[in-house]
């Protein structure tokens, strides 16, 4: 074992930030009502939060949900949003603070972030903050897990099952075959394909890992053929029925936990950062990456 990084110290507080978050959520807060038409912006992980809220919200009936990359987003008049969430981490990501100035006055807006003291403040009509989630890792763990919770537990979920899944996930043996795959295909349906996505960014960002992404029933519409003996199919969430066999057939490991996918995504942060270790790599300094990006202009 290496010496410890904020990456490990941030994703093993994972239990107790959502914990916080989830109160924070389950009480009065700024968040969208029930029924209001609501578009959820942000920038890589956070992006991919977006897309677990917005399909979670929408699926319980709560109103129109829609998770744009906030570089892409349609935010005219025609499309009606009562309301537009942000989400992220620095308050400084540039596309991000784009959105909240382009809607300024038109559409109420809601930040979740981490350091409440940035620009994204003071462009949002409203904010939560987490800054017990914020993180010294240039790669997010808890900070898009406990905006997640914050928004499950806002939507009325309980998180106390989740939260103790969480802590079985710090707490589980790491599979050698993990750690040596070649390659890792994440799959998700409904709330977890947004998982699925962040889970692949995270073995990218973390380990220089080769990974990708699909909603589970795309995944036989073609990527499967990268399935082969020593590479992962890790699917969150319930499988679609014939999927392990078909994975199986392949020669591919196929995973699938009866666990919450949320707490799932934590023993991914694990992988990716053992994954880190044995290649020499420092998962707090990514390469290419730095903690927000801030464009010119
Ligand atoms: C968003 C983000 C991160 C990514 C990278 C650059 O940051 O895209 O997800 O890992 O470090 O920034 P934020 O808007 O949530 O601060």
């Amino acid at each position: 074992m290496g010496e410890t990084t904020y990456m490990e110290q941030e994703l093993r507080s994972q239990p107790e930030t959502w914990r916080a978050a989830a109160k924070i959520g389950s009480g009065d807060t700024p968040l969208p009502a029930a029924g209001a038409r609501v578009a959820v912006v942000g920038c890589g992980t956070s992006w991919f939060m977006a897309q677990s809220y917005a399909a979670l919200r929408e699926r319980a009936g709560l109103g129109v949900t829609d998770a744009f990359a906030a570089s892409e987003a349609f935010l005219g008049e025609a499309r009606g949003y009562d309301a537009v969430v942000a989400i992220t981490r620095s308050g400084t990501t540039t596309e991000v603070l784009r959105v909240l100035e382009t809607v300024r006055g038109r559409i109420p807006t809601v930040t979740v972030l981490g350091d409440p003291d940035t620009p994204a403040t003071s462009l949002s009509d409203e904010t939560v903050a987490l800054p017990f989630a914020d993180e010294r890792s240039v790669v997010q763990t808890r900070f898009a897990t406990s905006a997640l919770a914050l928004l499950r537990a806002h939507l009325g979920e309980d998180l106390a099952g989740p939260v103790s899944e969480a802590e079985a996930a710090l707490a589980d043996p790491l599979t050698q075959e993990w750690l040596d795959a070649e390659q890792f295909t994440f799959l998700g349906t409904g709330w977890t394909f947004g998982l699925a996505n962040e889970a692949a960014l995270k073995m990218r960002e973390a380990s220089q890992s080769w990974t990708e992404s699909y909603p589970a029933m795309e995944y036989r519409h073609g990527p499967i053929a990268i399935a082969a003996p020593g590479r992962v199919t890790w699917l969150f969430g319930a499988a679609p029925e014939g999927l392990e066999g078909e994975v199986a057939a392949t020669g591919a490991q196929f995973v699938c936990h009866d666990r919450d996918p949320l707490a799932d995504l934590v023993l991914v942060h694990r992988v990716a950062l053992e994954r880190a270790r044995v290649r020499g790599l420092d998962p707090d300094s990514p390469r290419s990456l730095t903690r927000s990006v801030m464009l010119d202009g």
